[in-house]
């Protein structure tokens, strides 16, 4: 009798995609529109965002961003960082169950952040080691300039011209062979067709690989 080959959860998973920039870059808009084409071509995909703000850390992060409450710089840090492996696990599961995710926002822009701050670069990293790593980062780059002609610049906390142009040049010290830069400025039409391909080819590369585990942990 042959018996079925049961199907290790690792060679279907899903994978990690994720969209990164300063504000404004229009993270949000393809991120979106990433899951409404896969979803229509019937590829299993979730969407998430950071900070999640659903969660209890969420809101404390939430209530910090609208009000600039006066929090110590490390401490909003560890909140944020929090916030990512309290949806560690659920995101593993996610994945291993075959479904894309779709990310906006992760650690990348908790260090950008917070090194902004002149907090220093390694110690911003930590906290977030052996989180999931993501298989493909779309980083979103333009200057902080031209992000602010954009609808909503200036409402929140860190949306200041000269904080962003900081923020952008941590980001450029994080760049690893994973991150995609594209030039945010283009259209989104543009953008999306560039960003669909790609996102399509790493989902079928992903399928036999193991899920990584291991963020900044060489
Ligand atoms: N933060 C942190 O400090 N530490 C952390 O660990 C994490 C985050 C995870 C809230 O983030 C803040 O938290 C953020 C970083 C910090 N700092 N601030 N401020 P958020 O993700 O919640 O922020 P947001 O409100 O979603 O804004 P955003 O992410 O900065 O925007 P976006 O998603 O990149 O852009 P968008 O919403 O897609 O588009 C913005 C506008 O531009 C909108 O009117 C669009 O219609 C338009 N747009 C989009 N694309 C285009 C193109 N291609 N051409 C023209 N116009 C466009
Ligand atoms: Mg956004």
């Amino acid at each position: 009798m042959i018996l079925p080959v049961e199907k290790s959860k690792s060679s279907i998973r899903g994978a990690f995609i994720l969209f990164e920039g300063c504000d404004r870059a229009g993270k949000s808009t393809q991120a979106a529109k990433l899951f409404e084409s896969l979803d229509a071509l019937g590829v299993p995909v979730k969407l998430w965002k950071f900070p999640d703000r659903t969660t209890l850390i969420g809101h404390m992060i939430d209530k910090y961003l609208k009000s600039g409450h006066d929090l110590d710089d490390r401490a909003i840090h560890l909140l944020f960082s929090a916030n990512r492996w309290e949806c560690k696990s659920v995101m593993k599961d996610i994945l291993l169950d075959g479904t894309t995710l779709i990310v906006d926002r992760y650690a990348y822009s908790g260090v950008a952040y917070s090194a902004a701050k002149d907090l220093e670069l390694e110690w911003c990293k930590s906290p977030d080691i052996g989180l999931l790593t993501p298989d493909i980062v779309f980083f979103m780059d333009m200057k902080a300039e031209e992000a602010a002609k954009r609808g909503g610049f200036g409402e929140e906390l860190y949306e200041k011209k000269e904080f962003q142009e900081k923020v952008r040049d941590v980001f450029m010290l994080l760049k690893e062979r994973t991150w995609e830069t594209l030039d945010a400025r283009k259209s989104v039409t543009e953008l999306y067709e560039h960003i669909g391909k790609m996102s399509l080819k790493i989902i079928q590369e992903c399928k036999g690989l193991p899920l990584k585990e291991d963020l900044w942990k060489s």
